[in-house]
């Protein structure tokens, strides 16, 4: 099983290491394309062309895609929308924190899975139900 996970990066790092404990998670499940995600540093030598075809073709290869969406990303949001139009199983999981909510255009989309969570402990429920669940 091949997972990409989506978080933010400039759309803000507050929740870099969360990102990190999500992945550690999910590498139980499949292969994680994008452990990136979680480091707390991440490289700057690539173009944007590059880290764009390269995230492009994680996502093609991808069968799930798992998104964390609390923190607003426009590249996150790019990569859910180009995913659902690809066909992929998409499951985006969110905070309801200081009454920010997600955008209408993901949690409105019937071809993805939105699943709020509060703490680590209840992703990672939601986390081992997604992977023992065939559809969506
Ligand atoms: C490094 C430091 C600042 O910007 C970078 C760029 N590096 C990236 N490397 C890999 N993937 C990236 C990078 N920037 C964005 N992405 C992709 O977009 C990731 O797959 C994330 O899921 C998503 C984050 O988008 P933004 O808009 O929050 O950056």
């Amino acid at each position: 099983m091949k997972i990409y996970f989506s978080g933010s990066i400039r759309g803000g790092r507050q929740d870099a290491q969360l990102y990190g404990q999500l992945i550690d998670e999910l590498q139980k499940y499949g292969t994680v394309l994008t452990e990136h995600i979680g480091h707390e540093t991440i490289s700057h030598s690539k173009t944007d062309r590059e880290i764009h075809d390269e995230d492009m073709a994680w996502l093609r290869e991808a069968d799930i895609v798992i998104a964390e969406v609390t923190t607003p990303s426009l590249g996150v949001g790019y990569e859910i929308g180009r995913a659902v139009e690809m066909g992929k199983r998409v499951v985006c999981l969110y905070r309801s924190k200081n009454g920010n909510s997600v955008s209408a255009m993901i949690r409105g989309c019937n071809d993805l899975t939105c699943l709020e969570y509060s703490e680590f402990a209840d992703a990672s429920k939601l986390i081992t139900g997604v992977f023992n669940q065939r559809n969506r």
